[in-house]
């Protein structure tokens, strides 16, 4: 069984990711790693702290000689910034004069309930662990997730299409999204430039005006054959999976599968995807075709053979340059609420960190249909299946 946990608070030592169950054998390209790291990190509206960091893994254990040997593989990433705050935050006792308290909650941050729930003083160790500087830890392990799924040939990617007002108004294909996460150089994550531009001047319009502005990423799997996931049990349904995935990501406040969100307002003859067949091979798993995707790649809990199309609503960042209404947590006195460097909008990042999510889900998905303690092992499972669905 695939399992992922991470450790690490924002401005402590470091970032742990802890990826078990993946098969021995799964080549391990560090550079792949790093690379998605990097992508975590960019985006127009990004704060002042992504300057500091060049995040980076360094695998600990689980991977000898470039591939994976079935083993638990953590991986540290450091934080550049901790020389900035190891007298301020000790694992020691240290000298209490020094703590940096977050004095007042901010509306729409775990500032407040986390204070209530774990009785501290201050929002400073709420902050510290509830930051989306956890998603790098997520992210990390999402790569290695994608080098297992990779060997099944199967890829997960994402972009933006929407940031505040501004939408993406087409669908866009996968060769412009695979385009897109080839890109050395990140602005807003969307595949048509014009819109683009546009997201930008929203973005802009947030920062003149000391706000925050967020949007809707879509995160694309590709090439995943019918089958993953099913309708037998509540908790195997493939959509109710990556739902919970995706949505315990910072931020995330909704998730749609296909077009679940316009498909309540519309007839049924406009939603369900016709179904036809198609009597020549074009090399598919299945010869049965959609002439649209509205259902995202899943029907009944299942994988249907389609690309999975996973949507994920964020909330703006609650830090704001100019703050909310608060109330100090020392005297109850009204006050603005705290504030401390922060993004304008996150959403190419966000979509980074889902992708990550939607690939450790479907990872577990697979793991548990394929099996197999090696990479060999699980791919002539995975081979005879897809020969078997070839055939149907
Ligand atoms: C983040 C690092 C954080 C924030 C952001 C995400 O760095 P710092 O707090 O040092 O500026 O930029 O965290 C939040 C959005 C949040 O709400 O805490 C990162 O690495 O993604």
């Amino acid at each position: 069984m695939i399992r992922f946990s991470s450790a690490g608070e924002s401005h402590g030592e470091a970032l742990i990711a802890l990826i078990s169950g993946l098969p021995a054998g799964v080549p391990i390209d560090l550079d792949f790693v790093n690379r998605e790291l990097w992508r975590r990190q960019q985006g127009y509206g990004r704060g002042g702290r992504m300057k500091i960091e060049t995040d980076k893994a360094h695998i600990l254990s689980g991977v000898r000689h470039g591939k994976t040997i079935g083993s638990p593989i953590a991986i540290e990433i450091v934080n550049r910034d901790w020389k900035n705050w190891e007298e301020k935050l000790p694992v020691e006792a240290g000298d209490p004069a020094k703590h940096q308290a977050v004095a007042s909650p901010r509306p729409g941050h775990a500032d407040l309930a986390g204070a209530i729930k774990y009785n501290f003083p201050d929002a400073r160790y709420v902050l510290e662990r509830a930051s989306a500087r956890e998603s790098t830890s997520r992210v990390a392990a999402g790569a290695m997730a994608k080098l297992m799924l990779r060997a099944l040939g199967i890829e997960v990617l994402s972009h933006v299409i929407r940031v505040g007002r501004v939408e993406l108004e087409r669908a866009a294909v996968w060769d412009e999204i695979a385009a897109l996460a080839r890109k050395d150089e990140v602005v807003l994550g969307c595949i048509d430039e014009a819109t683009e531009a546009r997201m930008k001047e929203e973005v802009e319009e947030a920062a003149r005006s000391g706000d925050t502005v967020n949007g809707v990423f879509e995160v694309v799997a590709h090439n995943v054959p019918a089958g993953l996931g099913t309708y037998a049990n509540w908790d195997e349904r493939l959509d109710g999976l990556l739902a919970w995935s995706v949505m315990s990501l910072q931020a995330v406040k909704a998730v749609e599968i296909g077009r679940g969100v316009t498909a309540a307002e519309s007839f049924g003859s406009r939603v369900h995807d016709p179904i036809h067949y198609d009597a020549e091979d074009h090399g598919r798993p299945t010869r049965f075709t959609r002439p649209r995707n509205n259902a995202g790649g899943i029907e009944g809990g299942i994988s249907n053979g389609e690309d999975i199309v996973v949507r994920g609503y964020l909330k703006p960042i609650s830090t704001l340059r100019k703050p909310l209404e608060s109330v100090r947590f020392d005297t109850r006195q009204p006050t603005s609420a705290s504030y401390e460097r922060s993004d304008i909008c996150v959403v190419p990042a966000g979509g980074v960190a889902a992708e990550s999510m939607v690939a450790i889900t479907l990872a577990t998905v697979a793991q548990q249909k394929f099996g197999g303690d090696s990479l060999l092992e699980m791919k002539r499972n995975f081979d005879q299946y897809i020969e078997q669905i070839r055939g149907f």
